[in-house]
Protein backbone atom coordinates (compact mmCIF):
# COMPACT_ATOMS: atom_id res chain seq x y z
CA UNK A 1 0.00 0.00 0.00
CA UNK A 2 1.19 3.29 -0.86
CA UNK A 3 0.94 5.52 2.48
CA UNK A 4 3.84 8.44 1.57
CA UNK A 5 5.34 10.26 -1.14
CA UNK A 6 9.25 11.62 -0.82
CA UNK A 7 9.75 14.96 -2.82
CA UNK A 8 13.37 16.23 -4.72
CA UNK A 9 12.99 20.27 -4.67
CA UNK A 10 14.80 21.11 -7.86
CA UNK A 11 13.36 20.41 -10.96
CA UNK A 12 10.07 19.16 -8.76
CA UNK A 13 8.34 21.46 -6.67
CA UNK A 14 10.39 24.56 -8.01
CA UNK A 15 12.93 24.80 -10.61
CA UNK A 16 15.89 26.59 -8.59
CA UNK A 17 18.44 24.86 -11.49
CA UNK A 18 18.65 28.67 -13.32
CA UNK A 19 19.45 30.25 -10.13
CA UNK A 20 22.16 27.51 -9.93
CA UNK A 21 23.77 28.12 -12.93
CA UNK A 22 23.57 31.95 -12.44
CA UNK A 23 26.13 31.25 -9.64
CA UNK A 24 28.29 28.63 -11.05
CA UNK A 25 28.48 31.11 -14.24
CA UNK A 26 29.31 33.91 -11.21
CA UNK A 27 31.93 32.38 -10.04
CA UNK A 28 33.50 30.30 -13.60
CA UNK A 29 33.59 33.78 -14.80
CA UNK A 30 35.03 34.97 -12.19
CA UNK A 31 38.09 32.27 -12.26
CA UNK A 32 37.68 32.31 -16.18
CA UNK A 33 36.54 28.70 -16.31
CA UNK A 34 34.44 27.58 -18.63
CA UNK A 35 30.67 26.76 -17.59
CA UNK A 36 27.32 26.56 -20.38
CA UNK A 37 24.14 25.15 -19.78
CA UNK A 38 25.19 21.91 -20.79
CA UNK A 39 27.89 21.55 -17.91
CA UNK A 40 24.81 22.65 -15.89
CA UNK A 41 22.31 20.26 -16.96
CA UNK A 42 25.11 17.34 -15.85
CA UNK A 43 25.03 18.89 -12.26
CA UNK A 44 21.15 18.24 -11.72
CA UNK A 45 20.17 16.51 -8.51
CA UNK A 46 24.08 15.95 -7.59
CA UNK A 47 25.76 17.55 -4.31
CA UNK A 48 27.49 20.77 -4.69
CA UNK A 49 30.77 19.24 -3.71
CA UNK A 50 30.17 16.44 -6.44
CA UNK A 51 29.44 19.35 -8.95
CA UNK A 52 32.41 21.11 -8.37
CA UNK A 53 34.38 18.87 -9.20
CA UNK A 54 31.93 18.16 -12.19
CA UNK A 55 33.19 21.59 -13.25
CA UNK A 56 36.93 20.97 -12.52
CA UNK A 57 37.06 17.94 -14.61
CA UNK A 58 35.46 19.64 -17.83
CA UNK A 59 38.39 22.63 -17.28
CA UNK A 60 41.33 20.29 -16.39
CA UNK A 61 41.19 21.93 -12.67
CA UNK A 62 42.83 20.00 -10.30
CA UNK A 63 42.97 22.17 -6.58
CA UNK A 64 44.12 21.53 -3.34
CA UNK A 65 41.01 20.73 -0.88
CA UNK A 66 40.65 23.36 0.76
CA UNK A 67 40.60 25.78 -2.43
CA UNK A 68 37.47 23.34 -3.79
CA UNK A 69 35.61 24.17 -0.63
CA UNK A 70 36.34 27.98 -0.56
CA UNK A 71 35.28 28.04 -4.30
CA UNK A 72 32.17 25.77 -3.60
CA UNK A 73 31.56 28.49 -0.84
CA UNK A 74 31.77 31.23 -3.02
CA UNK A 75 29.55 29.91 -5.27
CA UNK A 76 26.85 29.16 -2.55
CA UNK A 77 26.89 32.86 -1.61
CA UNK A 78 26.38 33.70 -4.94
CA UNK A 79 23.34 31.48 -4.84
CA UNK A 80 21.74 32.03 -1.47
CA UNK A 81 21.53 35.33 -2.56
CA UNK A 82 19.66 34.59 -4.95
CA UNK A 83 17.05 32.63 -3.49
CA UNK A 84 15.57 35.49 -1.78
CA UNK A 85 14.04 36.27 -5.52
CA UNK A 86 11.92 33.17 -4.62
CA UNK A 87 7.95 33.73 -4.50
CA UNK A 88 4.96 31.24 -3.78
CA UNK A 89 4.76 31.97 -7.67
CA UNK A 90 7.40 29.91 -8.28
CA UNK A 91 6.23 26.59 -7.62
CA UNK A 92 6.42 24.43 -10.86
CA UNK A 93 2.95 24.44 -12.19
CA UNK A 94 0.97 21.27 -10.63
CA UNK A 95 3.24 21.01 -7.95
CA UNK A 96 1.22 23.01 -5.51
CA UNK A 97 -1.74 21.48 -6.85
CA UNK A 98 -0.42 17.64 -5.87
CA UNK A 99 0.63 18.87 -2.45
CA UNK A 100 -2.52 20.18 -1.69
CA UNK A 101 -4.50 16.68 -3.02
CA UNK A 102 -1.39 14.47 -0.89
CA UNK A 103 -2.53 16.54 2.21
CA UNK A 104 -6.48 16.29 1.66
CA UNK A 105 -6.04 12.57 1.17
CA UNK A 106 -4.22 11.84 4.19
CA UNK A 107 -0.80 11.12 2.54
CA UNK A 108 2.49 11.10 4.62
CA UNK A 109 5.01 13.66 2.82
CA UNK A 110 9.27 14.08 2.72
CA UNK A 111 11.40 16.37 0.90
CA UNK A 112 14.16 14.43 0.04
CA UNK A 113 16.56 16.78 -1.85
CA UNK A 114 20.14 17.36 -1.89
CA UNK A 115 20.24 20.56 -1.72
CA UNK A 116 21.97 22.29 2.01
CA UNK A 117 19.68 24.76 1.39
CA UNK A 118 16.05 23.44 0.67
CA UNK A 119 14.99 24.81 4.22
CA UNK A 120 15.55 28.33 2.50
CA UNK A 121 13.54 27.48 -0.51
CA UNK A 122 10.46 25.91 0.71
CA UNK A 123 10.02 29.08 3.50
CA UNK A 124 10.46 31.80 0.20
CA UNK A 125 7.61 29.14 -1.60
CA UNK A 126 5.88 29.24 1.64
CA UNK A 127 5.75 25.37 1.10
CA UNK A 128 7.01 24.17 4.53
CA UNK A 129 3.61 23.41 6.02
CA UNK A 130 3.10 20.83 3.44
CA UNK A 131 5.91 18.82 5.02
CA UNK A 132 6.09 16.28 7.54
CA UNK A 133 9.47 15.48 7.45
CA UNK A 134 12.34 17.09 5.80
CA UNK A 135 15.62 15.82 4.30
CA UNK A 136 18.06 17.26 2.43
CA UNK A 137 21.88 17.89 2.12
CA UNK A 138 22.40 18.02 6.05
CA UNK A 139 20.50 14.85 6.43
CA UNK A 140 23.23 12.52 5.06
CA UNK A 141 26.43 12.03 3.92
CA UNK A 142 26.22 9.95 1.01
CA UNK A 143 24.20 12.01 -2.05
CA UNK A 144 22.34 10.70 -4.75
CA UNK A 145 22.97 7.89 -6.92
CA UNK A 146 22.99 6.56 -3.66
CA UNK A 147 19.79 6.08 -1.43
CA UNK A 148 20.38 7.21 1.86
CA UNK A 149 18.96 10.68 1.27
CA UNK A 150 15.35 8.85 0.67
CA UNK A 151 15.80 6.03 2.92
CA UNK A 152 16.46 9.12 5.88
CA UNK A 153 12.90 10.22 4.48
CA UNK A 154 10.90 6.83 4.61
CA UNK A 155 11.91 5.81 7.93
CA UNK A 156 11.29 9.33 9.48
CA UNK A 157 8.08 9.15 8.18
CA UNK A 158 7.98 5.54 9.76
CA UNK A 159 7.71 3.82 6.24
CA UNK A 160 9.48 1.08 4.09
CA UNK A 161 10.43 1.88 1.21
CA UNK A 162 7.85 -0.15 -0.44
CA UNK A 163 4.90 2.07 0.79
CA UNK A 164 6.72 4.96 -0.60
CA UNK A 165 6.47 6.89 -4.60
CA UNK A 166 9.82 8.94 -5.49
CA UNK A 167 9.22 11.99 -7.47
CA UNK A 168 12.58 13.06 -9.37
CA UNK A 169 13.79 14.70 -12.42
CA UNK A 170 17.45 13.69 -12.04
CA UNK A 171 18.93 10.91 -13.93
CA UNK A 172 21.02 9.62 -10.40
CA UNK A 173 17.64 10.78 -8.53
CA UNK A 174 15.52 7.80 -10.07
CA UNK A 175 18.59 5.52 -9.83
CA UNK A 176 18.37 6.83 -5.84
CA UNK A 177 15.36 5.72 -5.58
CA UNK A 178 15.46 2.60 -7.51
CA UNK A 179 18.32 1.57 -5.16
CA UNK A 180 16.30 1.43 -1.88
CA UNK A 181 13.65 -0.23 -4.12
CA UNK A 182 10.58 2.74 -3.78
CA UNK A 183 8.68 3.06 -6.27
CA UNK A 184 10.07 5.85 -8.71
CA UNK A 185 8.16 8.70 -10.88
CA UNK A 186 10.23 10.50 -13.04
CA UNK A 187 9.71 14.01 -14.14
CA UNK A 188 11.20 15.18 -17.63
CA UNK A 189 12.92 13.12 -20.87
CA UNK A 190 12.82 9.47 -21.53
CA UNK A 191 17.01 10.22 -22.01
CA UNK A 192 16.94 11.41 -17.97
CA UNK A 193 14.32 9.21 -16.44
CA UNK A 194 13.42 6.98 -18.70
CA UNK A 195 13.95 4.22 -15.93
CA UNK A 196 11.58 5.29 -13.07
CA UNK A 197 8.51 3.19 -13.07
CA UNK A 198 6.67 6.14 -14.21
CA UNK A 199 7.19 8.55 -16.27
CA UNK A 200 5.65 12.02 -16.66
CA UNK A 201 7.07 15.46 -19.02
CA UNK A 202 6.87 17.97 -16.32
CA UNK A 203 4.52 18.19 -12.55
CA UNK A 204 1.78 19.37 -14.25
CA UNK A 205 0.40 15.77 -15.63
CA UNK A 206 1.53 14.12 -12.92
CA UNK A 207 -1.44 14.52 -10.64
CA UNK A 208 -2.94 12.27 -8.19
CA UNK A 209 -4.92 10.81 -10.35
CA UNK A 210 -2.84 9.85 -12.92
CA UNK A 211 -0.27 8.80 -10.48
CA UNK A 212 -2.56 6.36 -8.45
CA UNK A 213 -4.12 4.60 -12.14
CA UNK A 214 -0.36 3.68 -12.78
CA UNK A 215 0.47 2.15 -9.29
CA UNK A 216 -3.73 1.04 -8.99
CA UNK A 217 -2.85 -2.43 -7.31
CA UNK A 218 -1.22 -0.44 -4.45
CA UNK A 219 -3.55 2.18 -3.10
P1 LIG B 1 23.07 23.12 -2.64
P2 LIG B 1 17.62 18.65 -5.66
C1 LIG B 1 20.00 19.77 -6.08
O1 LIG B 1 18.66 19.90 -5.71
C2 LIG B 1 20.26 20.53 -7.37
O2 LIG B 1 19.53 19.94 -8.44
C3 LIG B 1 21.72 20.47 -7.69
O3 LIG B 1 21.98 21.18 -8.88
C4 LIG B 1 22.51 21.07 -6.52
O4 LIG B 1 23.91 20.98 -6.77
C5 LIG B 1 22.16 20.31 -5.24
O5 LIG B 1 20.76 20.37 -5.01
C6 LIG B 1 22.89 20.86 -4.02
O6 LIG B 1 22.40 22.13 -3.72
O7 LIG B 1 24.31 23.68 -3.23
O8 LIG B 1 21.98 24.13 -2.39
O9 LIG B 1 23.35 22.29 -1.39
O10 LIG B 1 17.24 18.38 -7.07
O11 LIG B 1 18.28 17.46 -4.97
O12 LIG B 1 16.48 19.20 -4.83
MG1 LIG C 1 16.07 17.61 -8.67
Amino acid sequence: MIKGFIFDLDGVITDTAELHYAAWKELADDMGWEFDRELNEKLRGISRMDSIKVIMDYNNISLDEKSIVDFATKKNDFYVKSLNSITQEDYLPGARELLTHLRSEGFSVALGSASKNAEKVLKQLNATHYFDVIGDGNSVTKSKPAPDIFLYASEKLGLPPENCIVFEDAEKGIDAANAGKFHSVGIGPAERVGHADVRFDTMKEATLFEVKSYFKELF
